[in-house]
């Protein structure tokens, strides 16, 4: 039992600042040695330095929409490298963020290593635009477009394999996706539990017909990719795009400890930690369900 926690202070998908600050209020807030605690060698070398990346954002006009998108291009590049890498070696990386953007280069990391990975992404938010789709420009936004390979190719983005099949992608607590994405979802057949079926079915369900969808068997690889404003912004208050009806504090680590309990799980994301929103005892707050969250999907247990 390895894992690997890699550390991505970026912000560079999305506007608000302080998001790169969420991956070091995880550390600090005991992280490493909770998950020792609960049994994992925990390998963490320290948080990436993407400085000389990140100082080239001055120098990074628009493509198209696109917001930042040589940096972003860049990061994730290193990312899924340093991902993939670790789960060469078979050790599981737990990639803080950051804005999730960061999930096109630790999903690309994972499918390098694990082609037939299913993709769980939690999320309040599709982040399925396409350069064609997107108004905000903001690629926290798009980073699935791009894993499966939709919308017209960026030659800065060629390195992104389309590895992801539709699917093999399911998504849990959605509430705020843009018409162009709903069209998306549509077309591609791409199966999504929004907030409504949490209500319909409760939670317990929905992650069942989740992993019935992408992992029917319970034998495949899986990639849990989880942006903190799937919760809602009662639970999880300091994030960049809060969006209120969405799940509680047991639903999402619910689905955490379900995943868990497959035995499949083979990587994960926590993301959109923004330590700079809210007042001190939100961001405490949101720091330690960050925390609480990465330890349900690493086998911490209630009983
Ligand atoms: C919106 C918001 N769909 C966009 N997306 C967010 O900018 O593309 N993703 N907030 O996390
Ligand atoms: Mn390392
Ligand atoms: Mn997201
Ligand atoms: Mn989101």
């Amino acid at each position: 039992k390895r894992v690997a926690i890699v550390g991505c202070p970026f912000s560079g998908g999305q506007p608000r600042p302080g998001v790169d600050q969420g991956p070091i209020h995880l550390i600090e807030a005991g992280l490493p040695r909770q998950l020792e605690e609960l049994g994992w060698e925990v390998h963490f070398d320290g948080h990436h330095q993407f400085e000389d990346i990140s100082a080239s954002i001055a120098s990074d006009p628009p493509i198209g929409k696109l917001k930042n998108p040589r940096t972003v291009s860049k990061v994730c590049e290193a990312v899924a490298k340093v991902v993939g890498k670790h789960a060469r070696e078979g050790v599981l990386p737990l990639t803080l963020g950051g804005d999730h953007s960061l999930g096109m280069g630790t999903v690309s990391g994972t499918l390098e290593q694990y082609p037939d990975a299913c993709v769980v992404w939690v999320d309040a938010h599709a982040d399925i635009n396409t350069v064609e789709t997107t108004g905000s420009g903001n690629i926290h936004g798009m980073p699935v477009a791009f894993l499966l390979g939709l919308g017209s190719k960026i030659e800065e983005y060629a390195w992104i394999k389309p590895a992801l099949k539709a699917n093999r992608l399911v998504y849990i607590g959605l509430r705020d996706v843009d018409a162009g994405e709903k069209a998306i979802l549509r077309e591609h057949n791409i199966k999504a539990f929004s907030m409504h079926e949490v209500d319909k079915y409760g939670i317990g369900k929905v992650v069942e017909m989740a992993l019935d969808h992408v992992n029917p068997a319970r034998q495949l690889p899986i990639h849990l990719s989880f942006d903190v404003d799937s919760l809602d912004p009662t639970v999880a208050p300091s994030t960049g795009t809060p969006v209120r009806g969405g799940l509680t504090f047991r639903e999402g680590h619910y689905i955490c400890e379900a995943i868990y309990e497959t035995g499949c799980l083979v990587a994960l994301d926590i993301v959109e930690v923004n330590p700079s929103l809210e007042d001190a005892a939100s961001v405490k707050q949101t720091v330690a369900i960050g925390c609480s969250l990465a330890r349900s999907a690493l086998g911490e247990t209630l009983l």
